[in-house]
């Protein structure tokens, strides 16, 4: 393992897998710890490529992301840690590949449960490459005051607390992750704080042991003192021991091993980590402490008493003059996320959308505050689900049953009409579904299919305002505008719109009433006088049913029914309906592998 230090405040990392939060906090480290550089050169997402935006102090910045480790070394050549969160599977292949490229040097490897024998790979692979494996099962690691792995040390309040913000004078190591993070509070307390620490991981076999990082430590100048956690179980700590006694190690170390509670049980206690279980009496949490106390370390008679011994060897050092405390500095506030900001109360915020059909942030989503278990379980249809999504109330059977009428009488009328001609067309020209279902869609307006709206606004007013048909239907002649609702191109006095025959059966049977359906029929009668094509077209039957039912179902108050009209919900149904017939279209001509379409020359007058 090579000797001293293994982070600066100039140290970049890779990041493997996307996690938001750990890269997030290095981040917010790093402006604790006023860097100029992020600590996160790139992003490694394995099959994704583009940027990721996060948090750089007061700045948002979008950091590079690559979709394989190569590309990552490759775009960013100074970036030599490599931060591997990928899951126990994948974790020994990428971490190998990571360890083999030439700018990677330090891979900490977080993911519990590597099989064992990766790891033995990975250890050999890099210490014959002169390289540092920290992990697997570890939180990682942190030089105070420069540079930090993914989750350590937990939040920003705890590093403020444990001044990791600015470098101390203690080198830490231990193999818990959790057990470090309690340690740094305990050595903040009494001592001038961390300079730097590692958590070697639970494992079996680490990728550096306790002994590779006190022996690094040792070299490290700022570091005067050192304290090791161990715990029960392997032999990594005997490591430490023959360091000590061969005295490579002469910088005061204070250690403890927990775990001595283990022989309080009966039969063997696997503890936390893979490699924390009571073994033989080498292995015991007593024997190591005993070894390391017999090697010259400062051991404690007990956890509780472990704060007291660093204590005592920290200020020994002061006093002889081998320490001089570092000065406190202020660290930089990290401005509050607005969502945690918002969530505790601290601030609020103007929303910019305002929604009061659906909710989707529950257990399920809600339409119109009525469940999706409730939809199914009800055995509601779509008629339904439009009256709760567009009227934002349960209609009777009767007005749901005669909306699915609508979209089902309205879903097509053939390929001649200008939607599904629109939309043949496209598809014939290549355009994908999406494309093809628009630009039939786009031809529904006035003359074809729009026309419920208005043909619902001139009849309600029209009605309202007690106008005869006569007196109505010359009125608009006179503005010159055509009558909604009235007229088609095929249909004929003597060759009625079906639908609209259907829907005015179906109205007549379960309406309370169908005043304003009688009155587009008493205009139709007067139009037809006119010319035999001016039958009242689908429109106009569904424009002035619509009324009838907005009025007859008692749950709409005249105010909310002059909404609907003003606004122009109706049209929505032939939009709706429609789509379904377009969509047939597409898929028909798609089917068929029909060519592009191009109109006869035949069929165009050329004139000038
Ligand atoms: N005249 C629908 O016209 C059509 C008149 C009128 C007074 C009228 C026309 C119209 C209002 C809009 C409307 C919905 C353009 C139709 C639909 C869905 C569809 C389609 C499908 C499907 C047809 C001849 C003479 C002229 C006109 C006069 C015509 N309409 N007068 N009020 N409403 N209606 N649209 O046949 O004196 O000779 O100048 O605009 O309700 O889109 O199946 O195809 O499901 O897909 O082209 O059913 O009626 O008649 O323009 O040659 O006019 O009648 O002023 O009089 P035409 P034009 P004059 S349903």
């Amino acid at each position: 393992m090579a000797t001293g230090q293994l982070f600066s405040r100039t140290t970049q990392a890779l990041f493997y897998n996307y996690k938001q939060l750990p890269i997030q906090r290095m981040l917010d480290f790093d402006f604790l710890c006023g860097r100029e550089t992020p600590s996160v050169a790139g992003i490694i997402n394995p099959g994704a490529e583009g940027f990721q935006k996060l948090f750089f102090g007061q700045e948002e910045i979008a950091i590079p992301v690559h979709s394989t480790i190569e590309a990552a070394c490759t775009a960013h050549p100074t970036a030599d840690v490599f931060i591997n969160f990928a899951s126990f599977r994948s974790a020994a292949a990428s971490s190998m590949a990571a360890l083999k490229q030439p700018t990677i040097r330090v891979v900490a490897i977080i993911a519990e449960g590597v099989p064992e024998s990766d790891t033995k790979q990975l250890i050999a692979y890099a210490r014959s490459n002169n390289k540092v494996v920290i992990g697997p099962a570890t939180v990682g690691g942190i030089q105070a005051g420069a540079f930090k792995i993914g989750d350590t040390a937990g939040t920003i309040d705890n590093i403020v607390q444990c001044k990791l913000y600015r470098p101390g004078s203690v080198g830490f190591v231990s193999k818990s992750g959790g057990m470090s993070n309690e340690m740094y509070n305990t050595i903040a307390r009494v001592t001038d704080g961390i300079y730097e620490g590692i958590a070697i991981g639970g494992d079996v076999f680490p990728g550096s042991t306790l002994s590779d990082h006190i022996l690094r430590f040792n070299n490290i100048p700022q570091v005067k003192m050192m304290v090791v956690l161990g715990e029960l179980g392997g032999r990594d700590e005997y490591s430490l021991v023959e360091a000590l006694k061969q005295g490579k190690v002469n910088k005061p170390v204070v250690a403890w091993v927990s775990g001595t509670c283990a022989r309080l049980f009966k039969s063997e206690v696997q503890f936390g980590h893979a490699g924390a279980k009571s073994g033989g009496e080498m292995e015991s949490a007593q024997a190591k402490n005993q070894a390391l106390r017999d090697a010259g370390a400062v051991v404690p008679t007990s956890y509780e008493a472990f704060e007291a011994v660093i204590k005592e060897t920290f200020d020994k050092l002061v006093e002889q003059g081998k320490i001089t405390p570092v000065k406190e500095v202020m660290p930089p506030q990290i401005p509050e996320d607005l969502n945690n900001a918002i969530k505790s109360g601290k601030v609020r915020a103007p929303t910019h959308i305002i929604s009061t059909i659906s909710d989707d942030r529950g257990e399920e989503p809600c339409y119109a505050g009525v469940p999706m278990s409730s939809i199914v379980e009800r055995g509601y249809g779509v008629g339904d689900v439009i009256s709760l999504l567009w009227f934002k109330r349960s209609l009777p059977r009767y007005c749901t049953h005669f909306i699915e009428i609508c979209i089902m009488l309205c879903a097509d009328h053939g390929p001649c009409v200008s939607g599904a001609h629109n939309t043949i067309v496209t598809a014939r020209a290549g355009k994908d579904l999406v494309s093809s279902l628009v630009s039939g869609l786009l031809t529904i307006g006035p003359r074809f299919g729009g026309a419920i709206d208005d043909a619902a606004r001139y009849f309600k007013d029209a009605y309202d305002r007690g106008l005869t048909p006569y007196e109505f239907v010359e009125s608009m002649k006179k503005k010159g505008i055509r009558v909604p609702g009235i007229g088609h191109r095929i249909k004929r006095g003597d060759n009625r719109d079906k639908r609209v025959e259907l829907l005015q059966r179906f109205a007549r049977t379960h309406f309370p009433s169908v005043k304003y359906m009688e009155y587009a029929v008493q205009v139709e009668t007067y139009t037809l006088s006119k010319a035999n094509n001016l039958v009242l077209n689908v429109d106009g039957a569904i424009g002035s049913l619509f009324l009838d039912l907005l009025a007859g179902s008692g749950m709409f108050s005249k105010q909310e029914i002059d909404e609907i009209v003003e606004i122009g919900y109706l049209n929505g149904l032939f939009v709706l309906a429609r789509s379904i017939g377009l969509i047939g279209h597409t898929f028909d001509q798609k089917r068929l592998k029909q060519p592009l379409y191009r109109h006869p020359w035949e069929d165009v007058l050329y004139t000038k």
